[in-house]
């Protein structure tokens, strides 16, 4: 492995830390201490745990640097000197420091590159926004950057009475349409599938790095389907197409569509979307699988029933206890996950640490996330950071004062409709263990009394 999968080492934040600890921030600061210990862990993690833990050990007792005299002010260059001119090259870049903050795919998981999955860092990534360049990619045949002004769509009927007005758009004419803008979670129904056996992967990236969440903006699919004169009694389903080599296709009932969620969006951020994420047209549609947010997007279809798709009816179905598949299973259920601490990192010292995540549901609002630390015994109520919103990530927050020992740190959603994300007991005993989609058990991390962060599941 190149670089550490995991996020940011944990330490103590600054405003908690007594005097000793004071100095051993002035120590590491100033012979680079952090660095160190940031490459040996990358070792580490290539080589087993046991360079993590002295390395851990070492910061919590540092050796104070030889020479210099700590008193006299050494003001760096940065504070002294001339900086960078403004950034001519137009599009700005993360710190070079920050090169470790990167969407992975996972060694092993696909024979090619093109149909896989690369996973969105989560561990590393602040309140409920994912920047684009750090969004998961799911291709099942490659991405593309198409040409937008040669990009169509194409809106018809299953037949002529279904849809008056059979019409096709270029993307400038979707774009003079009203335009909404909204924040909302895309998560793949295959997220944390890797985990529905048992433990298989080391850090939150990969066991849950198949959601991202953006502000993405566009025109409600319904104001199309009425410019072209649908007929709304009767075409209860939509057939969307994407472009791509994949041949997507996915149905999405009307009632999903009427309430004016679902979205031709070719905004994702503030701009337009990534060619990986469908540029320059991709459906939106708010709280189910991301399977059916389809790329590339070309075709509307509306008709009476649901189509059958081959991504509905071969994949993208749940292989239940007894032999008997669950199908059109769309909706993404309630689900958190504890981003820090999470697989992968090192506590470097006992003492203050804020517990943070995500929560999300597919049926609306996140109304509570309870964090336990020993494994599910007791719980407490996180406090919600806002803006609190109806299908997006929600970031949750909570005290914890790590008293060194080993313990289990838990998150638990509850949404607005009442469900409650359960254990992975309750789970498997409706669901068995064989499906792939739809895990959305809650996650356990195993602190352990070296600091380091392990994935765990409880019987
Ligand atoms: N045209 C097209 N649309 C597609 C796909 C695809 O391969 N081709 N993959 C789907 C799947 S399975 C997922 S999870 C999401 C992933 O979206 P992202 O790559 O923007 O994260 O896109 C969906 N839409
Ligand atoms: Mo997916």
């Amino acid at each position: 492995m190149d670089k550490p999968a995991s996020g940011r080492l944990l330490k103590a934040p600054e405003n908690f830390l007594d005097a000793q600890g004071i100095e051993r921030v002035k120590a590491e600061a100033r012979d680079g201490r952090r660095d160190f210990i940031r490459s040996a862990f990358a070792a580490a993690l290539a080589g087993g745990g046991a360079a993590a833990a002295s390395s851990a050990q070492a910061a919590a007792n540092p050796v104070p640097p030889e020479g210099g005299d700590p008193n006299i002010l050494n003001l760096p260059a940065h504070t002294t000197g001339l900086g960078q001119p403004v950034v001519t090259d137009g599009y700005g870049k993360p710190s070079k420091y920050e090169s470790n903050v990167q969407r992975r795919p996972s060694p092993g998981l696909t024979q090619t590159a093109q149909a896989s999955v690369s996973f969105a860092p989560l561990q590393s990534l602040f309140g409920i926004v994912t920047p684009s360049g750090l969004h998961f990619e799911r291709h099942h045949q490659g991405w593309w950057d198409i040409d937008p002004s040669k990009h169509r769509l194409m809106v018809n009927g299953s037949d002529e009475t279904m849809l008056k007005r059979p019409m096709v758009f270029t993307l400038d004419e979707l774009m003079r349409l009203p335009s909404v803008s909204r924040f909302h979670f895309i998560e793949c129904g295959a997220n944390t599938g890797m985990e529905w056996g048992n433990v298989a992967v080391p850090t939150c990236q990969y066991s849950h790095g198949m959601i991202s969440c953006s502000e993405f903006t566009g025109v409600p699919l319904i104001h199309v389907l009425n410019l072209c004169g649908a007929d709304l009694k009767r075409g209860r389903f939509v057939l969307a197409e994407g472009a791509d080599g994949s041949s997507m296709t996915r149905t999405i009932p009307m009632s999903l569509i009427e309430s004016g969620e679902v979205l031709l969006a070719y905004g994702q951020n503030g701009e337009m979307l990534r060619p990986e994420n469908g540029y320059p047209l991709r459906l939106v549609v708010p709280g189910v699988q991301g399977v059916s947010w389809v790329k590339y997007l070309r075709r509307i279809e509306l008709g009476d029933q649901p189509y059958g798709a081959k991504d509905e009816v071969m994949h993208y179905i749940d292989l239940m206890p007894g032999g008997v598949h669950r199908q059109y299973t769309s909706l993404q259920e309630v689900k958190s996950v504890v981003t820090t601490p999470s697989g992968g990192q090192v506590l470097l010292d006992k003492g203050y640490y804020n517990v943070s995540g995500l929560a999300w549901s597919g049926r609306g609002r996140i109304t509570q996330v309870d964090v336990s630390v020993d494994g599910g015994r007791n719980w407490r109520p996180a406090r919600l950071q806002g803006p609190v919103m109806s299908k997006c990530l929600t970031r949750f927050n909570a005290d914890w004062v790590w008293d060194g020992k080993p313990a289990l740190v838990m998150s638990r959603a509850t949404d607005e409709t009442g469900h409650v994300q359960p254990t992975y007991t309750a789970l498997r005993a409706v669901r068995g263990s064989r499906s792939i989609y739809h895990n959305n058990a809650i996650q356990t991390w195993h602190v352990q009394e070296s600091g380091e962060v392990k994935n765990v599941q409880l019987a």
